[in-house]
């Protein structure tokens, strides 16, 4: 079978951002652009790591042709053994499960996550190495610098891959095989969490849980665990099947973004007792009570705080880590239980090493991502199932549940706003004025509230020494509250402004307030600091979270 080496032009923006490489599917189509990426991640792996590889991504429109398009040049690398899954489908999670379980090099997968796909939509390729987490910047910079300098790239002449049933294909040197990673998924949960006891609560119809895999990846995986392997009633899986446009919606689970399971989940009564949905890729989470959402960081310190509760962690807790924008109400269950607890910059990337040295056991973002040390990815269907099997030991409601927590460790009140689609420039420049004043701040008193610090976010990872910069603003005012602000790494048109703001209330304190009324004062605070409004020409911002 032909190999042909092609000549390409180096791409100087193929520049991974916080999770790979996110563009239009337009701009993917160019002649040569996916191959060139492609072959720049094959060229800047060790020999030795160059051997087998996973490949899948979440469906969305491109997904295909994508596929067959790597598949060619992963046998014009001489990849010895290529596993594909089924349908060209792998879920995040189960991507980096599977890259652990059969000891591969690394895997590709092809996703824009939550952004939206179609031919107008978005499309994105990562790259996870042999430890099944995305790449370290170290690895992304040397992807980037290739990318750059690329002038050819060597693709095979075959005949497309089918990919609907598992089978096996010897391709010249290389082995291809086609895989249902549902199974291994759906076991690995199994292993994790108590089926035997949530299965029998729904036997009961004493739980109820409402899904939705929002047209994205999970589908076929939440048929697998809630309805094949713990009985829920079909109608519990809103969106399972997966469409190449995610049915024309934008595949977030938030309160934005996931409106029909929020009408499910507000009803005055008869709503299940946990509503739930997955992004694009399968690697986010949202968790509702009847009439009650819980924050990304109010999850993860739930979890944290509940541990023990759960099979795969009986045996307690390691450690704990969240992103730096992440509020600091695991930091409250760490000190209770007297383990440590890390700061990372924003990219699930800067948990790999913790992981891997044992230092933490979950982690977690306020981007609705929360994970442990099962894989090196954040895993939604994870973070549902450790919610469902909390309901079915405690026999409480949602709402109950993080109450209890709040009136334990006090209430981490915390609100994103999101301002996309910003002209650069006008972004750029809010947050370089910021910057500037950063030094003169600290003893500054707005309002009452009272300036600590104030800094650009610089991380040091304990464990390889290496240092990321510029990670993001911190305004802070001691243990009272924060203001951080940061550009997105994720978009793909103009700039988005994130703004994170939150302020501690103490057990005693008044914990039921709506969050947005609560942190007014601080969020007029930081208009005073940061006139996004003023300088943008904005109202507000486009998304709330
Ligand atoms: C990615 C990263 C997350 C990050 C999120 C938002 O998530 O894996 O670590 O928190 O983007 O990043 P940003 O604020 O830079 O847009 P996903 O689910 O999109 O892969």
């Amino acid at each position: 079978m032909p190999v042909r080496t092609i000549s390409t032009q180096p791409y100087a923006d193929q520049k991974p951002g916080t999770s790979g490489l996110r563009k239009r599917v337009a701009h993917f189509q160019q002649p040569h652009y996916l191959e060139n990426f492609v072959q720049a991640i094959f060229d800047s792996l060790e020999p030795a790591r160059r051997n087998t590889l996973l490949l899948g991504g979440d469906g969305r429109y491109f997904n295909d042709e994508a596929i067959q398009t790597i598949l060619r040049l992963a046998v014009g690398n001489g990849f010895r053994r290529i596993l594909v899954g089924q349908h060209g489908y792998l879920s995040t999670p189960a991507a980096s499960l599977l890259i652990r379980r059969y000891q591969l090099d690394g895997g590709i997968i092809l996703s824009a996550s939550h952004n939206p796909g179609g031919p107008d939509g978005d499309f994105g390729v990562k790259f996870n190495t042999h430890s099944g987490g995305p790449a370290p910047e170290k690895v992304t910079a040397r992807i980037h610098q290739r990318a750059s300098s690329l002038t050819q790239y060597r693709i095979a002449e075959m005949e497309p891959v089918p990919l609907q049933d598992c089978h096996s294909w010897q391709v010249a040197d290389s082995r291809i095989e086609v895989i249902d990673s549902v199974q291994d998924y759906a076991d690995l949960m199994q292993e994790l969490f108590d089926f035997e006891l949530i299965r029998q609560r729904f036997a009961e119809g004493q739980l109820h849980i409402a899904y939705d895999a929002m047209h994205a990846i999970t589908g076929p995986y939440a048929r697998e665990i809630f309805v094949n392997r713990l009985g829920a009633a079909q109608a519990s899986l809103l969106n399972a099947a997966p469409k190449p446009d995610f049915g024309e919606a934008h595949p977030d689970p938030n309160l934005a973004h996931a409106r029909q399971l929020q009408a499910i989940m507000n009803q005055s009564s008869g709503a299940p007792d946990l509503g739930a949905a997955s992004d694009g890729d399968g690697d986010r989470n949202m968790i509702l009570g009847q009439g009650f959402f819980v924050t990304p960081s109010d999850s993860l310190a739930v979890l944290a705080a509940n541990a023990q509760q759960v099979p795969g962690y009986r045996e307690g807790i390691v450690g704990v880590a969240r992103s730096m924008p992440t509020s600091r109400a695991v930091d409250r269950v760490a000190a209770q239980l007297g383990v440590a607890c890390y700061e990372t910059p924003t990219g699930w990337k800067f948990f790999g090493n913790l992981l891997d040295d044992g230092r933490i056991t979950f982690c977690g973002e306020e981007s609705f991502g929360t994970g442990s040390a099962h894989i090196r990815e954040k895993d939604g269907l994870w973070a549902v199932l450790f919610w469902l099997n909390l309901l079915a030991v405690r026999r409480e409601s949602v709402a109950e549940i993080v109450m209890a927590h709040w009136r334990e460790y006090g209430r981490d009140y915390y609100t994103r706003h999101d301002y996309e689609n910003l002209d650069s420039r006008i972004a750029e420049q809010l947050v370089a004025d910021l910057q500037a004043q950063l030094t003169s701040l600290p003893g500054r008193n707005i309002n009452g509230f009272v300036i600590t610090s104030a800094d650009n976010f610089c991380y040091k990872d304990p464990v390889d020494g290496s240092l990321s910069e510029h990670q993001g603003l911190r305004i802070i005012f001691g243990e009272q509250a924060r203001i951080v602000v940061r550009l997105s790494g994720t978009g793909t048109e103009g700039a988005t402004l994130r703004l994170y703001v939150e302020q501690y209330e103490p057990p005693e304190g008044e914990l039921i307030e709506p969050t947005e009324r609560f942190l007014q004062p601080l969020l007029a605070v930081s208009e005073t600091l940061l006139p996004i409004c003023h300088k943008t020409g904005r109202v507000g911002p486009d998304v709330i979270t």
